[in-house]
Formats: C-alpha cells, sequence, structure tokens
C-alpha cells in the first residue's frame, strides 16, 4: 500500500496517537498500552462480576455514578489483587483492562479500586452513548503518603476550603491530609488539651466523612511543645485529646514539635510521648494508621550535627513504625536524594518530607503559582511520604497541589512545566491560557528571610534582556518591542478573561487583588514600551505623556498594593516582581533621566542604600522595608542566637537621618546583654542611654546626621531571642 506521506502522518496523528494523546491521565498512570480502537458500549447497561464482596459501599456509589449498573449488561469483571509483582501489592495499586467486551478491574485495596475508578472517569467518552478507548492500565503509586499538611502561620483555611480540597485530592489520587494549622487553638498551645467545642467538632466529623468518600487519610495532629509538662497529666492529656478525635472519626493522628523553645524540645521526652501513645492508644485500636511526628530540628541546618544529639536519639529510640518528618537541608528547601539520605541514616527510618511549597506566610504578599521544582525525581525509595504545605489561599494552592500529586504517584515521569500547564488547564479549563500567564508572572516570592527563589517570567525573558541590550546601546526601537507589546497587551487582557470565564469562583475571590494588580501590570508595560518608543522618535512631549500616564498607572498599583492584603506581616499585592514590574520601573527611571533636562521628573527612590546591617550570617538575606519615613527590618519569626559581639542594625541613605529607633524583641532580660548604639558614618559608635533599658521601646535620636543604629550583644554569653520590630523613623 502507498501512501501519500503527509497524509499518512496526519492519518497516524489522528488515529493512533490520537487515541494515546487523548488517555490524558492524571497523575500519569505508570503503564498505559492503547490500541486503535474505540470501545462502543451503546445502550448498554453494565453489572459487576467476579470478587465484588470486598468493594466498599463508597465505591459501588461511585461506579454507580459513572456507568448505568444492573443485573445484567456488560461485565464489569472485579478481582483483588492478592499474588504477583510486588509493585502491585500495595496500597493504591490498580489494573484496569478495557475491551470491546468487557471491563476488568483488579486491584490491592479500596484505595486502588477508587483510583481505578478515577481513571476510568477520565478516559470514558459520553455522546449518545458510551464508549471507552480499548486500553490496559496498570497502575501504582512510587510513594505511599501523599498529599497535604495544613501547617502554615496565618487564617487557617475554611470549612470549605478544605472540603474543595479533600474532593480534589480524590481526583489526583493524593491519599494525605494533615490537619495542623498554627492558628487553631486547639492544634496548638492554649487549647491542645480541650476537646472542641461543638459546632468545630461537627465540622471535623464532617471532613472526615469526606476525606474516607475520597480515599485520603485525614491526619489531626497536635502542638504542644510550647507548654507541655512532661508528666503523666500531660501525657493523659494528650492522649484524651486523641481519644476525643477518635470519636469524631480521625483514624490518624500526628504530633508536631517544631518552632518550639525550651523544655518540650528534649528528643527523650519527645519519643517517650510518641512511644507511650504508640502503645496506649495506636496499638489499643485496630484501626489506627501509624503515628507520625514533626520533630523540632526538622531540617539540615537547624540540626546539632554532633553525633548522638537530637536525631539520633529519635532514631534510637522512637517506634520504628512511627514517621518522623523533614523539610530538606533548610525550612524551605529542595528535596535531594542526597539529602534525605543523610537524614534517614540519622532517624533510622525513610524521612516523610513535609515540603515548605507553596507555603507563603513568610512572603504574605506574594502568590506562589509556578511550577512545582525542586523536587529530585529519583528519590522515590528514601522517602516514607510526601506532603505540600501550601498557602493560606487554598484554591490558588491547588496549582502546586497538582504537580505534587504528579510527582508523588510517579516521579519518573514528572516533568514540572507539563505538569504545571496540566495543573492550569484542569483548575481553568475556559480561559486556561491567561490563567498561565498570570501564574507564569506570580510566581518568586521575592527577597526573603528563607533565601528561597523561584524562576518567573521565563518564557517572556529573554526578549526583555534583549530589549534591554539594545536600549543600552541606545537603540529604542528592539526588534523585542513587538513581542513585549502583545505579551503587555495579553497580560492586561488576561484578568477579564480569567475573572468571566472561571467557574471556580473561590479561587477568583481569592486572587482577586493579584488580578487586579495584574491588569495594571500590562497597562504599565505597554505605557511604558509606548514612552519608550516616542524618545526614540525624538517626540519628546509625547514621550513626557506617557511618563506621566505611566505615573498614574504606578498610583493605582499603589492604592492596590495599600488598601488590600492588609496583614500585619508582609502587607500588599506584588505580582510579576521579579522580571517584569523591574523592567517597568528601569524604563520609567531611565526615560525620566533623560527627559530630566525639558520636564520636572521624579528622582527614583534608591532603596539600595538603605540596608540590614548584621555580622550574622543567619540574618544575612532578611528583607528590610523601606519607606517614605521609615525603614523596617522584615519581623522574623525564628529565634535567633546572638554570639558576643553580634550586632544587628540598621543603615539609611545619605539623603535622610535616623530620628527614632522602635524596637521589640522577645527577651526577658535584655539589661547587660543588648545595648543600643548610634554612629554617623558607620565606623565610630555611640552608645544610646536610655530612660529604661527594656526589651521592647522607643529610642529617640537628638544627635544629627545619625546614619545607623544597632543593637549589640555585649555580654559574654549567647542571647536568644525574637526580633519581632526594629524600624527606624527618618527624616
Ligand atoms: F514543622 C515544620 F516542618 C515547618 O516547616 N514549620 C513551620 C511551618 O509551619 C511554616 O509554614 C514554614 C514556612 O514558613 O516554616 C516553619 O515555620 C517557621 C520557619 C522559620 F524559619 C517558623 C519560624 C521560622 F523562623
Amino acid at each position: 500500500m502507498k501512501f501519500y506521506k503527509p497524509l499518512f502522518t496526519f492519518f497516524l496523528a489522528f488515529i493512533g496517537f490520537g487515541v494515546c494523546a487523548q488517555l490524558s491521565i492524571y497523575p500519569a498512570a505508570q503503564h498505559v498500552e492503547t490500541t486503535n480502537s474505540i470501545a462502543s458500549f451503546a445502550h448498554k447497561s453494565f453489572t459487576l462480576k467476579g470478587e465484588t464482596t470486598w468493594i466498599d459501599a463508597d465505591n459501588k456509589l461511585f461506579l454507580k455514578k459513572l456507568l448505568p449498573l444492573k443485573n445484567r449488561g456488560v461485565a464489569i469483571d472485579v478481582k483483588k489483587i492478592v499474588t504477583g509483582e510486588k509493585k502491585l501489592l500495595q496500597s493504591g495499586a490498580y489494573k484496569l483492562i478495557v475491551s470491546n467486551k468487557k471491563i476488568s478491574i483488579a486491584a490491592y485495596d479500596n484505595a486502588g479500586f477508587f483510583y481505578a475508578l478515577q481513571t476510568l472517569s477520565q478516559i470514558i467518552r459520553r455522546n449518545n452513548n458510551i464508549s471507552i478507548p480499548v486500553c490496559t492500565i496498570i497502575d501504582f503509586p512510587n510513594v505511599q503518603l501523599r498529599g497535604t499538611v495544613e501547617g502554615f502561620y496565618g487564617t487557617p483555611w475554611s470549612f470549605k476550603d478544605r472540603i474543595s480540597q479533600l474532593n480534589f485530592y480524590g481526583k489526583i489520587k493524593l491519599n494525605t491530609y494533615i490537619y495542623g494549622p498554627k492558628d487553631d487553638p486547639y492544634h496548638s498551645t492554649p487549647h491542645w488539651r480541650d476537646p472542641y467545642p461543638a459546632d468545630k467538632a461537627r465540622q471535623i466529623e464532617t471532613l472526615v466523612k469526606v476525606a474516607n468518600e475520597n480515599k485520603v487519610h485525614f491526619v489531626w495532629a497536635i502542638h504542644p511543645g510550647k507548654d507541655i509538662q512532661w508528666n503523666k497529666a500531660d501525657s493523659m492529656a494528650v492522649l484524651n485529646k486523641f481519644e476525643s478525635m477518635y470519636q469524631l472519626g480521625v483514624r490518624a493522628f500526628a504530633v508536631f514539635f517544631d518552632d518550639i523553645s525550651g523544655i518540650g524540645t528534649k528528643a527523650e521526652k519527645q519519643a517517650d510521648l510518641l512511644n507511650f501513645l504508640q502503645e496506649n492508644f495506636v496499638d489499643k485500636k485496630p484501626d489506627v494508621l501509624p503515628l507520625i511526628m514533626c520533630p523540632t530540628e526538622y531540617n539540615k541546618a537547624w540540626s546539632n550535627q554532633k553525633p548522638g544529639t537530637y536525631l539520633d536519639i529519635l532514631g534510637e529510640r522512637l517506634n520504628p513504625a512511627i514517621h518522623i518528618m523533614w523539610t530538606g537541608n533548610t525550612v524551605v528547601s529542595d528535596i535531594t536524594a542526597e539529602g534525605l539520605q543523610w537524614v534517614n541514616q540519622r532517624i533510622k527510618r525513610p524521612a516523610l518530607v513535609w515540603w515548605n511549597f507553596p507555603v507563603s506566610d513568610y512572603v504574605r504578599n506574594h502568590l506562589l503559582m509556578g511550577p512545582a521544582y525542586g523536587i529530585d525525581t529519583t528519590a522515590s525509595a528514601w522517602m516514607s511520604g510526601f506532603v505540600s504545605n501550601p498557602m493560606e489561599r487554598a484554591e490558588a494552592s491547588k496549582v502546586a497541589i497538582f504537580g505534587v500529586a504528579q510527582y508523588s504517584w510517579n516521579m519518573h515521569d514528572y516533568n514540572p512545566e507539563r505538569s504545571w500547564q496540566q495543573a492550569c488547564a484542569f483548575l481553568m479549563p475556559n480561559a486556561t491560557k491567561a490563567f498561565e500567564l498570570f501564574c507564569a508572572n506570580n510566581a518568586d516570592p521575592g527577597k526573603n528571610g528563607h533565601n528561597y527563589r523561584r524562576a518567573e517570567s521565563v518564557q517572556i525573558k529573554p526578549a526583555i534582556d534583549k530589549y534591554l541590550s539594545d536600549l543600552s546601546k541606545k537603540d529604542y526601537h528592539s526588534d523585542s518591542t513587538e513581542i513585549l507589546k502583545s505579551y503587555f497587551s495579553e497580560i492586561s487582557k488576561a484578568p477579564v478573561e480569567i475573572r468571566s470565564k472561571a467557574k471556580n469562583k473561590a479561587l477568583i475571590k481569592e486572587i482577586d487583588p493579584w488580578l487586579t494588580q495584574f491588569h495594571l501590570l500590562g497597562l504599565a508595560g505597554t505605557e511604558a514600551l509606548q514612552m519608550v518608543g516616542y524618545y526614540g522618535k525624538g517626540a519628546h512631549k509625547d514621550a513626557w505623556e506617557s511618563y506621566l500616564k505611566l505615573e498614574k498607572i504606578f498610583a493605582k498599583m499603589d492604592s492596590v498594593d495599600k488598601n488590600n492584603n492588609q496583614n500585619p506581616y508582609q502587607k500588599g499585592v506584588k505580582t510579576g516582581s521579579l522580571i517584569l514590574m523591574p523592567f517597568i520601573n528601569n524604563l520609567y527611571a531611565l526615560i525620566g533621566d533623560e527627559l530630566s533636562g525639558e520636564y520636572a521628573t521624579r528622582k527614583v527612590f534608591d532603596s539600595a542604600t538603605n540596608t540590614l546591617l548584621t555580622n550574622m550570617s543567619l540574618l544575612k538575606e532578611q528583607p528590610v522595608n523601606v519607606e517614605e519615613n521609615k525603614v523596617a527590618i522584615r519581623p522574623k519569626l525564628e529565634i535567633i542566637a546572638l554570639q558576643p559581639k553580634q550586632y544587628i542594625g540598621l543603615a539609611v541613605g545619605k539623603k535622610r537621618a535616623i530620628k527614632e529607633l522602635n524596637y521589640q524583641f522577645s527577651l526577658n532580660n535584655i539589661v547587660g546583654k543588648i545595648i543600643f548604639q548610634s554612629s554617623i558614618d558607620g565606623k565610630a559608635w555611640d552608645v544610646i542611654h536610655p530612660n529604661l533599658l527594656k526589651s521592647e521601646g522607643k529610642l529617640f535620636i537628638s544627635q544629627k546626621d545619625i546614619h545607623f543604629v544597632r543593637a549589640i550583644n555585649i555580654s559574654e554569653n549567647i542571647v536568644e531571642m525574637q526580633l519581632q520590630r526594629f524600624e527606624v523613623r527618618t527624616e
């Protein structure tokens, strides 16, 4: 047979690969065999055959919703996997075979059966009849515990948010939701010992029910370490709280010891409590899952690396059935096989990864909606589970969570960018491209104390670089101009598109201020390019008018920033902050300079001269907020240890002078430990003498021309404290 070649390729693409390509199964299945044919079950009913007694009621209901079940009809042949390949002898594993005559489902357990049905629901096509591509799918997860840990600071997710998450997890084959919001008073101090009030208890009961329906383990975590007493009464208090949660249906539990100080941090005591719970609670109940603990030293940077210390003690002493969580080499960190091997060898078990992405409680003015990358695709053997700590914005977090689902189910096949595109399509099917554009430019957290950065605006970056390099050669008409113009035009239109086409209203509500800001960013970029173009043509008057219009857009962006998301930590709404905003600001400053002879342009504020002053490496990356009359170190939650002679302070630019220092340290007694100093040049320092030296207060600076202030440890010991406030008022 002779085919005209292009036609032949076309034919292949449509029939052959067309079928395969349309089998879009998420997370990607481990083994998929397809043929060219599609089984068409016209006007038929289906009937369950084989071993069906082990199938639970939720799964039967799900199947009924999927296919018309009758007493007779096309066979759905059901089997329980009990022998064979090891990979299939684990929770979640299944085999799904669709032929022209029947559908066969074999599964290891009800979770596996549920996942077979999820896959089936993704490949079924309904027109007038039911048709399914003829295929064989053999599938199983690479990581046993997969999901999220609601472990962030800030407003906990709402009941509705959580229901929506649990249903989402079922669809993407995640099986773990660890409940541990830092700001739930019944999870942590002050009320961890007390049972939930009735209304909250009912909600948890419902969440457990919805979790069960989705084959998700609802893990309830307690955070008792801030004030636990290490006596019998408190061991019983934890046990009794667990018992009360058990009554609400909870069958999986965790104990968190993160972010505490004092006696709560002792490894022996923590291990003993967990072992006590293992023996007196878990072992006594037939249906409770293995315990999970989050250690105090939950990342390598914070851990004592001397042999025989904290992590080794846990490794030795903690019942081997208990999981230990781990965030990686730092608090917010990439996950590598080597990093896991290091900790596993100390804790004597594979770590349960707590990945601090896309959590944004340390950068609350940013959204982290880029691809989930920096997670090693060769690491599956070194972890017992993988959970992501998400953003306080639950719906927006789904972009990253979708990636985590793909990664933890089928690690070797994981591709961050591809998965991110699929996430955008899944979450915003009617405005996928607009949503992708939004996410691509809302990814980087900005400068932050964890020194954690994400790629942003990757696709447009080359065009921006080319434009700027042309501009530096006084070429105002770069061949990148058109690309950038259309990009900014798309940006300005994307929010309208997203708002009008999105079915997920909760998502829109969460990201609304960022959408508004994004629209303005598009307008600003468009105007900025226009301005440069005019200037390049010698049309200075037009360029000046653009300059003024740009300032008006900036003013609007400023107002969005000042009137939305006014939390006490990182206020405001940042978008395109890594590449696009700096680009626009750059053009604004440049043309402003060029026009300054003819028109009264504004001097662009130089933030480079307002900087943090410290000899502590831990604080070098801590950001500084600069305002017109104020410069502030961003508060740090973690406890910092000042060695003798270590200091922390602020330097302000030559054009302003410090008039007042406003500070707050969490430290019982500051006298004899910390003093304050001021300086004109940063070299010669004078002591500031307050009336009363307290751990919190305002110091007025009467001396002129002070550009530097600092707090310094003058004692011979390490001073441990939290940096809650350190800001200066300037003139
Ligand atoms: F338990 C941990 F594994 C963990 O990561 N704990 C917290 C977590 O709740 C928070 O969401 C996350 C991101 O900010 O980091 C941990 O919290 C911190 C981290 C710090 F560096 C709290 C204070 C810190 F100084």
